[in-house]
């Protein structure tokens, strides 16, 4: 493998290449209009254009991609995730091309793209799977006579959703008929699929997923889990690594289990296998993801590994390097998803220019993004500004450092989910390890943040030293930069 088109855009696009670079590997990026001085396209040895800012007109269009890997004379394709990551038939069409695609198997992502499929398949090997059905449910009378069996409230959900998407809670019998009937339209008008099935509803879990890696010649590892509980609609905002309430034991045999879910499809490369665990630690097997995850560097902390390095040299054939009996966990990871969204306006996204944008450094930090001060945050992706992924010799010290370097960190032009975040690790059910999916429901309201606005605080700060410079000694504070500057300078010293 010589050279890699990396499909995608923002901190994955460079994450990857960056991985390339020290493995001796060009990179290839792909950019769209809204693109075109993307730190992405700067990092790559190359760049094509493929398209105008819509998704759906550039990142998306695999034609366009596989164009310019001919191009450029790339011999591999790396997806990144979102966009084309788990789209079967993009797999399908790199190896059609005569280029190696850096993930798995067009029939492993349609197996595990299907939630009947991969939950039959969970069932026969007798993985723990949420109490309901692993078949598809034909019928509204079909339905009704399981749901009596599993009892209420209950889950529909959709087998080609997933993430949250085409679910539909149904707390008593009289409403099943309804919620049948939309959660099928739904599902129809959503994916082109409109089978379902029934789960009972698990009140209060926690969503644990474990990370996997296998090769072709059928070895498959995993490395341990990621807790990914709090979230806020389906979109994870702090992710950490081990989990604060898995066992030993329950370590064990939740990774036997995603080892064995993993084979069972032949899968190669890097997934990630989500498991529901309740409030007496049973777990049971949800779905698989077949890409590398936002949430991969918690796990790349606690395991010494790169990820995307891994992935590669399977993608070469190259066998794994190490078997499970190699792996420890050594000490505790943090990662929060640094959004442009305002926590105290229900998260609405919120764009604009980057006026002030410094990243924080030192021991066990590490920033993964792709922006620079000045930049502006286009409206046609994702809000995510950057991952901030901390590691500590135990789970406190890495809360502490979390915290430290969220008050090193210095956005302004945009709301971000910072604060949030910050009020997350100081929380005493976050702390106290004492938390479900519900966390951010329970926990949080937005006069939480307002009381405790450092920013608005510093400010503050700021316009008072910076009105007493111009009044007092205009030259020395000319700039906002400058004046800023000497405010933080004052408070380190
Ligand atoms: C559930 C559940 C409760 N009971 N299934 C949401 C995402 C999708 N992967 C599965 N999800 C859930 N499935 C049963 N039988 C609750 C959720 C759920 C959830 C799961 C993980 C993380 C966050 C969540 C937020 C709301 C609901």
């Amino acid at each position: 493998m010589k050279k890699i088109l990396v499909a995608n855009r923002g901190e994955i696009a460079i994450r990857v290449m960056r991985s390339a670079r020290e493995m001796g590997i060009k990179t290839v990026a792909v950019y769209s209009e809204a693109d075109r001085e993307a730190l992405h396209v700067r990092y790559a040895d190359e760049a094509v254009f493929i398209g105008p800012a819509p998704s759906s007109q550039s990142y998306l269009v695999m034609d366009r991609i596989l164009q310019a890997a001919k191009d450029t004379g790339a011999d591999a394709i790396h997806p990144g995730y979102g966009f084309l990551s788990e789209n079967a038939t993009f797999a399908d069409s790199v190896k059609a091309a005569g280029l190696i695609f850096i993930g798995p198997s067009g029939d492993s992502m349609r197996m595990m793209g299907s939630k009947l499929a991969a939950k039959a398949t969970a069932e026969r090997y007798n993985i723990p799977l949420v109490p309901g059905t692993a078949k598809a449910i034909e019928s509204v009378e079909e339905g009704k006579s399981i749901a009596q069996k599993v009892g209420f409230p209950l889950l529909i959900k959709a087998s080609a959703g997933g993430g949250g998407k085409g679910m539909r809670i149904v707390l008593a019998a009289d409403e099943f008929e309804e919620q049948m009937k939309m959660a099928v339209s739904e599902a129809v008008n959503s994916f082109g699929d409109g089978a379902v099935f029934i789960e009972r509803y698990v009140g209060s879990p926690r969503h644990i997923e474990i990370q996997v890696l296998g090769d072709r010649h059928g070895n498959v590892v995993h490395l341990f889990e990621r807790e990914c509980s709090i979230q806020r609609r389906h979109q994870k905002v702090v992710e950490e690594a081990p989990s604060s309430v898995l066992t030993p034991e329950i370590r064990d045999k939740m990774g036997a289990c995603a080892v064995q879910v993993a084979k069972a499809c032949n899968y190669e490369g890097a997934g990630t296998v989500e498991f529901l665990l309740d409030e007496n630690l049973d777990f049971y097997f949800l779905e698989m993801n077949t890409r590398l995850q936002v949430e991969h560097p918690v796990t790349e902390y606690i395991t010494g590994l790169d990820l995307v390095k891994e992935q590669i040299n399977v993608a070469r054939g190259e066998k794994l390097s190490f078997t499970q009996s190699d792996l420890k966990i050594q000490g505790h990871a943090l990662e929060i998803r640094v959004c442009a969204e305002d926590p105290t306006n229900n998260f609405l996204p919120d764009i604009g220019r980057l006026q002030t944008y410094r990243i924080p450094q030192g021991p066990g930090v590490r920033v993964d993004d792709a922006y620079e001060e000045g930049m502006d945050i286009p409206i046609y992706y994702d809000p995510m500004i950057a991952k901030l992924i901390v590691y500590g010799k135990d789970r406190q010290e890495a809360i502490q450092r979390m915290i430290r370097a969220i008050d090193d960190y210095h956005i302004s032009g945009v709301k971000t989910t910072l604060e949030f975040c910050r009020f997350v690790m100081e929380h005493p059910a976050f702390t106290g390890g004492q938390f479900d999916t519900h966390f951010v429901k329970n926990h949080f309201s937005p006069d939480l943040l307002q009381k405790n606005d450092s920013g608005e605080m510093e400010l503050a700060a700021f316009l008072a030293v910076k009105m007493l410079r111009e009044h007092s000694t205009p030259m020395q504070a000319t700039t906002q930069e400058a004046a800023g500057s000497r405010w933080k300078n004052n408070r380190l010293n």
